[in-house]
């Protein structure tokens, strides 16, 4: 195992009914360190560059108008294979599959609001943290 970073961010939902620090929590209890962190609230290209890759699914407009309607806290996060790890904290990305313990089943509303973003591959997680912080905003 190696470590690695990844980008997190807890949606307008979860800062809304303020979780912030139970969804850190988790995220620190299952092994990783919050090396940048960031409370922002996007723009609409902000939103739309973020997930680009998404442009042509249905749930694009609503899914842009969700990340825009209120602040995010960004993160990236460090650790043991950290987006493995992140991703099983955060559960499935519907709260109705998702299991026991993770952030998604206890937090989650539904499938859009479901309370944090984590990138799915080291890929995309080198890509987005580039979009989001300046190298020297992560202190590891
Ligand atoms: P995930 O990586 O688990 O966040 O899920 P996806 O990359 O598949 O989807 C990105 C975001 O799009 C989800 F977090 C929520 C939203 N989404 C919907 O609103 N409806 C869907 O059917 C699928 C995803």
């Amino acid at each position: 195992m190696a470590t690695e970073r990844t980008l997190s961010i807890i949606k307008p939902d979860a800062t809304a009914r303020n979780l912030t620090g139970k969804i850190i929590a988790k995220l620190e209890d299952a092994g990783l360190r919050v090396v940048a962190q960031k409370r922002t609230k996007w723009s609409r290209s902000d939103a739309e560059a973020f997930y680009a890759v998404h442009r042509e699914r249905p749930f694009f407009d609503d899914l842009v108008a969700f990340m825009t309607s209120g602040p995010i806290v960004i993160q990236v996060l460090e650790g043991e294979d950290a987006v493995a790890t992140n991703r099983k904290v955060m559960g499935a990305t519907n709260p109705a599959d998702a299991e026991a313990g993770t952030i998604r089943k206890d937090f989650a509303e539904n499938i859009e609001r479901n309370s944090v973003h984590g990138s799915d591959s080291a890929e995309n997680a080198a890509k987005e943290i580039a979009l989001c912080f300046k190298a020297g905003e992560i202190v590891g």
